[in-house]
């Protein structure tokens, strides 16, 4: 439908267009009027959560004029843009960042204190958006605010949960998880309930021959579900541009037959169509890097990505533009395998609907796919059942049985009579039942292949994909390895910090452009820097001991030396081995005379993560945790020295404040297992150090920063799989100080000793998966030196100040630079008043 104004009328437009505020008076009059209007409230009763709702809509208002504005020029330009397409966004907070990125946090502050509230209070009042459940979630965030602060011409596309990821509780030091209801009101997102797609489902194809003798295929039948879209504007940093996140929420697609059940005096029925229709997008799968291969997860991707390409082929459309000039326009980012059903979508589109032939179709397809994959671990990797598949979207299974026949006919004519190969590469595995395998689909659809950290990229090509390389050629694999946004894990998270820099160099640009940190090396030993820096450190302490003493009653010294891990609890990131050394440092103490413990360090150990319901190790590892606290938090005779904290439901909200409070941070997974790790970087940035393996991105951090300044331990890579072998075929001393751990876990010091028996198990008895025990020696003892370095304070800071300096290279604009020059291929849309909001101050 044209819904242009015409001509004539579009003086009044004009005259009446709606100017975002830019001081603090039109700021005030703005939030006292959604108080007075939108809210229908007054001064009378304004408490926080109103206060907070109307500052929203402030922004807001002024974050979809600009929205509008950005959209406009990129149809204008007729630029290409890129779609990057992820189940999970994890966004945290919007008000802050938005405040932030527009430049116009200091005005809210005054006119929020004009009227009467503390802009930390009202940032407080803000549920997290938390569509995610770990790295891979945030980084697509990241990547939001990169692409628009960049001006990238850029769209994300998800899925609108009711319910993002549970909130943690701890119960008698167990895991409890709670719906987390987050729609409840979300000032952040516009209903485009004028922007539906009915999508399909189950039903049957029938082939016929059209008058021409050409083969047509039709899928008929089955149920339809209504998409409807929801906007989230995306502001950039220091520029107008203001990107689009679209997530499509699920509802049954017409009332009218339910109406007609509901007259017939069958309402419950018409009540179930209805609300089957809606689970769809009712629920984030709360599994971190796990497979497992639920028919709702099925019907939430292909939901998810046939609205997602609806839309991006009726934008194309509008263009007139043949459809080979579809990979000019359209670069779309699959992150994982999780949006692969896309590539057969649109295939499907372009032969089924718009007539193409099958190897023009095909082209298109895969010149307009990337495909960043996350992980090796074997039991991340998606596949889903042919019969489930059949059932669900039986065109779709028939389109991938073509897209494999043609692929290993192509495998065959280079390597004829390989049946082996061909087996090993089928995107069809012939298990029982028989399986696609989604990471082989991806790969075979698009046009390059992507890992996140250089050792996880060559793990990929030498592992899991190998014979993809031999087939393609290397060049179609590629690294881009992660980064973060330093606006909100530096200048948000830490804004004194960020301040304390910016005074050193001029100004906030080095937030544009993060390797201007470069110039702060040469403060490393200035006296006063080293002060300041040190000084917000402790209050950044301080915070966070106050947070833990409120949630957990437990009082912490924020002089002591702050470990802290908190990310996704997974057996491959050894919290287990992290609470062991805790342990061991435990007994440790308690074997000590007077004297010598007033020579140590004394130590906060922070945990904190989420266990997905269902992972019961990981639940096991919490429960220890927590049970370990309970007996080294109440023991006088350790006092100080040792506390030991697990924070409740750790999210985006919850890292801003833990990440600036470190001194020491645990990236500890076994070599090789984890693809790259992000709060490895914001920690490192926020002036803490790490321990950690050689692993993900923490080699890439060591060849930046300087391997002086980091804690390196354990196991190569390159040795995991012997030492694996080792364990099942050998026979192995456990490493002493294990034993005396396991002795004491064993003899019931926290606790019932049987609620531990698995975790003691698996290094025990079930082959020590995760090499536990071959990195322990190693783990410790690193940890003493930890100690050791940090009593030297002047120098522990004089290193902290170097590592953030030599950080350039972790942002998040470098990573989408990348994938804008070698795998989009597009080009920023700059506006013309970008940059004008003063970095230089
Ligand atoms: N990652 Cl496969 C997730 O957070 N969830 C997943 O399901 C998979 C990967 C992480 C990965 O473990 C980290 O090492 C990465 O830093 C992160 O993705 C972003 O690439």
């Amino acid at each position: 439908v044209e819904a242009s104004i015409p001509e004539p009328q579009r003086e009044a437009w004009k005259r009446f267009q709606a100017k975002p505020f830019e001081t603090k008076d039109d700021f005030e009059k703005e939030v006292v009027r959604h108080v007075e209007t939108t809210l229908a409230r007054s001064m009378f009763n304004c408490d926080e959560t109103a206060a907070y709702a109307a500052a929203s809509l402030a922004f807001r208002d002024r974050l979809i004029t600009e929205w509008n504005k950005t959209q406009q020029r990129q149809t204008f330009a007729d630029t290409k843009r890129v779609y990057y397409l992820s189940l999970e966004f994890l966004m945290g907070r919007a008000l802050d960042n938005a405040m932030l990125n527009v430049g116009l946090k200091d005005v809210a502050k005054d006119g929020l204190g004009d009227l009467g509230f503390r802009i930390e209070d009202i940032i407080e009042q803000e549920h997290d958006a938390a569509l995610g459940n770990g790295g891979l979630g945030r980084l697509a965030a990241c990547f939001l605010d990169s692409l628009a602060s960049l001006s990238y011409p850029a769209w994300g596309y998800g899925l609108r949960y009711r319910y993002g990821i549970f909130k943690q509780e701890i119960v008698d030091g167990y895991q409890v998880e709670v719906p987390d209801y987050w729609l409840d009101f979300n000032p952040w997102e516009f209903p485009r309930h004028d922007i539906a797609v009915d999508i399909q489902f189950y039903g049957n194809i029938r082939k016929y021959q059209d008058d021409t003798g050409k083969t047509v295929v039709v899928w008929e039948g089955g149920e339809i579900v209504k998409a409807t879209a929801y906007d989230v504007p995306i502001p950039g940093f220091d520029t107008p541009a203001t990107n689009n996140l679209r997530l499509w929420s699920s509802k049954a697609a017409s009332g009218e037959f339910d109406f007609q059940k509901f007259n017939n005096g069958d309402y419950e029925s018409s009540v179930a169509d209805q609300q089957r229709a809606e689970t769809i997008s009712a629920v984030l799968y709360p599994n971190d890097s796990l497979d497992r291969g639920k028919e709702l997860r099925l019907k939430q991707q292909y939901f998810w990505v046939a609205a997602s390409l609806y839309d991006i082929v009726r934008r194309f459309k509008k263009t007139k533009r043949a459809w080979g000039e579809f990979p000019d326009q359209v670069a779309i980012q699959l992150n994982d395998t999780h949006p692969t059903l896309a590539v057969v979508e649109l295939q499907r589109i372009l032969i089924d609907l718009e007539g193409l032939e099958w190897d023009e179709a095909w082209n298109i397809v895969t010149k307009t796919f990337g495909y960043t994959n996350h992980t090796v671990l074997p039991e991340a990797l998606e596949k889903w059942s042919v019969p489930l598949f059949q059932n669900l979207l039986p065109r779709h299974l028939s389109i991938i049985y073509d897209i494999n026949q043609t692929f290993l006919q192509s495998v065959e004519r280079k390597n004829p009579g390989d049946r082996d190969l061909l087996q090993r590469v089928s995107i069809i595995e012939e298990s029982q039942p028989k399986m696609v395998r989604m990471a082989y689909l991806a790969i075979v659809g698009s046009h390059k292949v992507n890992g996140v950290a250089e050792l996880h990229s060559d793990l990929i090509k030498t592992t899991i994909f190998k014979d993809f390389v031999n087939i393609f050629g290397p060049d179609k694999f590629t690294n881009v390895t992660n980064g973060i946004t330093p606006r909100r894990w530096l200048h948000q998270a830490n804004p004194r910090l960020s301040a304390l820099i910016a005074s050193k160099l001029g100004g906030l640009a080095f937030l544009k452009d993060l390797t201007l940190l470069n110039d702060l090396e040469k403060f490393a030993d200035d006296k006063d820097f080293k002060k300041d820096w040190a000084e917000i450190k402790h209050a950044n302490k301080v915070r966070l001991a106050k947070h833990i003493k409120t949630t957990t009653g437990v009082t912490v010294n924020p002089s002591a030396l702050f470990d802290i891990q908190v990310k996704r609890i997974h057996e491959y990131k050894r919290q287990q081995m992290n609470i062991f050394g805790v342990i061991h440092r435990y007994l440790t103490i308690k074997a000590m005379g007077a004297e010598e413990r007033k020579k140590l360090a004394p130590r906060v150990s922070i945990f904190g993560g989420k266990a997905a319901p269902g992972y019961w190790m990981a639940k096991t590892i919490v429960h220890l945790v927590n049970s370990v606290g309970a007996v080294v938090n109440n023991d006088k005779d350790v006092g100080d020295l040792l506390k030991v904290i697990f924070l409740e439901d750790y999210n985006v909200s919850k890292a801003e404040i833990i990440v600036p409070a470190s001194d020491i941070s645990e990236h500890i997974s076994t070599a090789g297992t984890e693809a790259s790790g992000t709060s490895n970087m914001k920690f490192v940035l926020n002036g803490g150090l790490i321990i950690g393996t050689c692993d993900g991105a923490n080699i890439e951090i060591t060849r930046e920063i300087g391997a002086e300044n980091i804690f390196l331990f354990g196991n190569l890579s390159e040795d995991v799989e012997d030492l694996r072998h080792a364990h099942t075929y050998g026979n192995r001393d456990m490493d002493a100080d294990l034993a005396k751990v396991f002795e004491a876990i064993k003899g019931n010091m926290f606790g019932d000793a049987n609620s531990f028996s698995a975790l003691v198990g698996a290094v025990e008895n079930h082959g020590d998966y995760y090499l536990v025990s071959d990195d322990f020696h190693s783990y410790i003892t690193t940890q003493d030196m930890v100690d050791e370095a940090y009593r030297d304070q002047d120098e522990w800071v004089s290193k902290t100040i170097i590592s953030v300096a030599r950080m350039g290279f972790f942002t998040s604009d470098r990573c989408i630079n990348e994938y804008a020059e070698s795998i989009w291929n597009i080009e920023p849309l700059v506006p013309e008043t970008e940059g004008q909001s003063g970095l230089e101050r």
